[in-house]
């Protein structure tokens, strides 16, 4: 079984070599001996640079855009779990910027926030990321440093950590989501991180792409077990996902192996920096299309995102659906809510809050507090004993939906408004939707300052950020 991408996209595999056997532990795997580094020398070369990218199709015009070693979404990384990795990243633009490998375990030093981890990478100057994976599954990597007009312009990319065994799909499909705004001459709308975007729900494009793409019909055949991996790469569209014709299980979030559950009202509801892996078994009739629909804003903004076009070839011989397959779990420690230090967070802000910008006009203001005060740029709100289990409370009181990331861990979300989750599952990106109560738990054992941040990056730069020390 391989990982398939368009041509466009196909790279050479990066670290091949047999699965090591994980322990399962709550030891991270680079506290661990790391192997000699003469047995992993390879490294990934990634440079952001400008570039044009056939985004609206080779028949279109293409588009100027910032990409990772010249495509749009960025070279698919593939690594394995357990196994080190590294990467050296080159600045090709005329900016700063650095990478953040998304809901990765890693050292605090290898997290890629500028000004808190690392310095930022200055134009033309390069950075060493470093780190050994302890979960196997769907993450991405972007830059943290002008998010919006960096990842706007099309810098971020999907990681892959394989597990040791690969599970028993027929096919592996990976489906980076993005979503831009264009002007008529097929160039982005510009003027990135503008308040009026910020005050509201942030830049929501017109064009949805899958791949850097505008998505062509993609050739399945009937009798296959897929599995799907969606990474929602949009500075701020939310998706609900439907699959007339089919039955999909949700078998991990957030990169994160979840018991198999089927999504409610059949919606795979995925937020801006979310992940899911779908399980998908092609029942469908050979010959047949079925459309696959994102109907999140409602019926006047619904839209078939692509079509899944059956062959005309018969069964693979299978019967299906059968049962879900169960990927096997991650060394995640559990936390221990017999005794947790508690912190309670609320999100406040929004269009009721516009404050006064230098130039005169109203600028949105958002923010987290404590209660107390109000989170101040890269100053620790609140710091947690390193081994501890935290127990923290999520209050929303905006109007708006906030995508709410944790950097350096993966948490379990408990409950919602005190109803406890059907499923509990891990995430390093929750929904907190509006003026809702969310409470997670992790057992903080990963030392550093490590950003919390809502997702919407719009929200996240003006102000809807704090940092979280591990002691
Ligand atoms: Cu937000």
């Amino acid at each position: 079984m391989t990982i398939e991408f368009p041509p466009s996209m196909q790279r050479r595999r990066l670290l091949t070599h047999g699965g090591a056997a994980i322990a399962a532990s709550s030891v991270l795997p680079w506290m661990r001996h790391a192997r000699a580094a003469s047995e992993t020398a390879v490294t990934f070369k990634l440079r952001p640079a400008s570039a044009k990218a056939a985004i609206l199709g080779e028949a279109k015009p293409k588009t100027d855009v910032l990409a990772y070693n010249g495509t749009v979404s960025g070279p698919v990384v593939t690594t394995h779990q357990g196994e080190p990795f590294s990467s050296l990243v080159t600045n090709g633009i005329g900016q700063n910027t650095t990478v953040h490998w998304h809901g990765i375990r890693l050292p605090n030093a290898m997290d890629g926030v500028p000004y808190l981890t690392q310095p930022p990478i200055r134009p033309g100057a390069d950075f060493h990321y470093a780190f050994t994976p302890p979960d196997a599954g769907t993450f991405w990597y972007h830059p943290h440093e002008h998010t919006a007009h960096q990842m706007g312009r099309g810098l971020a990319g999907a990681l892959i950590v394989k597990e040791p065994e690969p599970p028993p799909f027929d096919r592996d499909l990976l489906w980076v989501l993005q979503d831009w705004a264009f002007q008529p001459n097929d160039q982005f709308v510009p003027g990135f991180d503008t308040p009026m975007e910020a005050a509201m729900s942030g830049r929501i494009g017109s064009v949805v792409t899958i791949n850097g793409m505008v998505p062509k019909p993609i050739t399945l055949r009937a009798g296959e077990r897929l599995r799907i991996r969606l990474v929602n790469a949009c500075l701020a569209r939310f998706m609900a996902l439907r699959f007339p014709g089919h039955r999909v299980t949700i078998i991990a979030l957030d990169g994160q192996p979840c018991h198999p559950f089927a999504p409610s009202n059949g919606r795979v509801i995925i937020a801006p920096a979310q992940r899911v892996d779908l399980q998908l078994d092609t029942i469908g009739e050979p010959g047949r299309d079925h459309p696959v629909i994102d109907d999140y804003y409602g019926r006047h903004a619904t839209y078939r995102l692509v079509t899944l076009s059956y062959t005309r070839q018969p069964p693979k011989f299978r019967s299906l659906p059968a049962m879900p397959i169960i990927l096997p779990p991650n060394p995640v420690p559990k936390p221990d809510l017999s005794n947790p230090v508690r912190h309670h967070l609320t999100i406040v802000g929004g269009m009721m809050s516009m404050g006064m910008a230098v130039d005169g006009k109203p600028a949105p203001v958002w923010g987290i507090t404590d209660g107390h005060r109000k989170s101040d740029g890269m100053e620790p709100i609140f710091s947690i004993p390193r081994g501890r289990t935290v127990l923290l409370t999520l209050e929303n009181h905006t109007s708006f939906w906030h995508p709410m990331h944790l950097h350096g861990y993966s948490y379990t979300v408990l409950s919602r408004n005190d109803v406890k989750e059907p499923y509990p599952h891990l995430r390093d990106t929750v929904i907190v939707g509006p003026k809702e109560i969310v409470d997670i738990a992790f057992v903080a054992n990963n030392p550093g300052n490590w950003m919390f941040h809502c997702h919407v990056i719009e929200h996240q730069s003006s102000g809807l950020m704090t940092v979280i020390n591990v002691a």
